[in-house]
């Protein structure tokens, strides 16, 4: 378990109501009371004492009083401070919180003087967290549900990494992991005495036990993965067309500010622009990307190379094409570059066409999700655009069933090793295969399962997870 104390400012830097300094660990008593001067003569130490005596603080309790600089005797800051004794506090650990006001300067000079007691040092980005991970107070997921919290975009968002702090995630993999316990027991039980297989092991009863059980519960945790990771992470939405088509205000459009340059010459975009915005509780990324065609300019050659990878990287692409102008060879070039992926059709100009040009059914290909008609820079067109992205990509149904089992990608990548093991299991069992190499499928879908929850995990799987965390948190 960590034995430094650990402190750092836990609130955002710049001006604010109050600012908060926490520290955590064994020294944290000792160094508040080395410079706070509480208002209380009676928690005073000594009677001349101008410090605390932290043996007369309360465990969560409020105390008014001066943080001192011990050397000089100046008031830095009136202050309340609160003592959450161990293990009752965020991280197990005797955590101390000081309630300043808000400024650099101020917490900055509060945090030197804390820095400066014997054995305390800065934390890490996520250590307060990672020490109520290491101390057991939290498993992983609820770990990495408390920065998704911090991080969420959306109603929905939240709503997910709340579930998941409350231990939803976690409680519905212990469930399965016990079983996976209870076939591992009665496993190690015929390893040692394998003749009595045939009478006693009830093959039947333990291949439906790991298919309804163990096999069907992950996999509809992974389903959930596929529908709806996009309420975690957000849908990363590419507009994609030739040059001029009116992709950058279809942007400023959709994001309702004006972020992209829009001018009447095509090849006006040059890099990816890329903006954050809610519909219908759902974070959407949206990038407005360099027009696709032949050009030999190195600065736009550049550009359409950001824009294949963008490609690459999106969930949906809103694929956007001129109508008041017959389809030119770029637009068929693009379509094959996008259509692998789901894609929605994006008729500009439409206030331009009259009557629109047809495209007979040239984009009508398998991942077509949509069809929208738009004036980009009359706004027409875009909020039944907004409805087509959310209804193509999550359906209707989804979002009403909604559920907030839904791993992360490094839960779900190993909820997959897990599912993978087991199924081999479930086939051993079947032929009959009930020896060592059952027994190590049966500890491969264990060990993935401990370490989505985080029982037993690389310590560099650890450091790169609370890395993603702000300081003081
Ligand atoms: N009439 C009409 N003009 C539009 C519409 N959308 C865009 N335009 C015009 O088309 C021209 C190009 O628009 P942009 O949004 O810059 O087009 P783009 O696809 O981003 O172009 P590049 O960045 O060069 O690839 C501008 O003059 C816009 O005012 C529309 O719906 N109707
Ligand atoms: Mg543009």
């Amino acid at each position: 378990m960590p034995s430094e104390t650990i402190a750092a400012v836990a609130t955002p830097i710049g001006k604010g109501g109050i600012g908060i300094i926490r520290l955590s660990g064994k020294q944290s008593l000792t160094a508040i009371a080395a410079i706070f001067k509480p208002s209380s003569p009676k928690l005073r130490l000594g009677n001349a004492g101008c410090f605390a005596d932290s043996h007369k603080f309360d465990s969560h309790r409020l105390y008014h009083g001066n943080i001192i600089n011990p050397e000089t005797g100046h008031v830095i800051d009136e202050v309340l401070v609160s003592l959450m004794r161990a293990p009752h506090s965020y991280t197990r650990e005797d955590v101390i919180e000081i309630q300043s006001h808000s400024g650099l300067v101020v917490l900055n000079e509060i945090l030197k003087l804390v820095l400066k007691q014997d054995d305390i040092r800065v934390a890490e980005p996520g250590e307060f967290t990672k020490r109520a991970f290491l101390n057991g107070r939290i498993d992983l997921t609820q770990a990495e549900a408390i920065i998704d919290v911090v991080n969420a975009k959306s109603d929905k968002a939240l709503e997910v990494a709340s579930a998941q702090i409350s231990g939803q995630l976690k409680n519905a993999l212990d469930e399965i992991r016990k079983e996976l316990l209870n076939i591992q027991t009665i496993l190690a039980a015929y390893i040692d005495f394998p003749d009595d297989i045939d009478e006693d092991f009830d093959t039947q009863a333990t291949v439906d036990s790991l298919q309804r059980k163990i096999i069907e519960p992950l996999q509809q945790i992974l389903q959930e993965y596929d529908n709806k990771h996009v309420i975690r992470e957000g849908l990363r939405i590419s507009i994609i067309g030739r040059p001029n088509v009116g992709k950058s205000s279809l942007m400023n459009a959709l994001i309702k500010k004006d972020r992209s340059i829009v001018t009447s010459l095509p090849g006006t975009t040059r890099d990816i622009i890329e903006e954050n915005i809610n519909v219908r509780g759902l974070p959407l990324i949206f990038t407005d990307t360099a027009g696709l065609h032949n050009s030999q300019d190195p600065i736009e050659v550049l550009g359409m190379e950001r824009t294949r990878y963008d490609i690459e990287k999106c969930d949906l692409i809103l694929f956007m094409v001129d109508a008041s102008q017959p389809l030119l060879p770029d637009d068929l070039r693009i379509y094959t570059e996008i259509s692998g992926k789901p894609y929605i059709l994006v008729r500009n100009k439409i206030d331009l066409a009259r009557p629109a040009v047809e495209f007979g059914d040239s984009f009508d290909g398998q991942n077509c999700l949509a069809k929208v008609d738009t004036a980009a820079i009359l706004h027409r067109g875009v909020s039944e655009l907004e409805a087509r992205i959310v209804d193509g990509i999550l359906g209707r149904e989804h979002l009403d069933s909604f559920n907030p089992l839904i791993p992360n990608l490094r839960q779900k990548e190993a909820i997959e090793r897990s599912l993978m093991a087991c199924k081999e299991a479930k086939i051993g069992i079947q032929c009959g295969r009930f020896g060592e190499l059952l027994a190590i499928d049966i500890q491969a879908g264990i060990d993935a399962l401990d370490e989505t929850i985080g029982i037993k995990i690389k310590i560099d799987i650890l450091d790169e997870i609370f890395n993603r965390f702000c300081i003081g948190k």
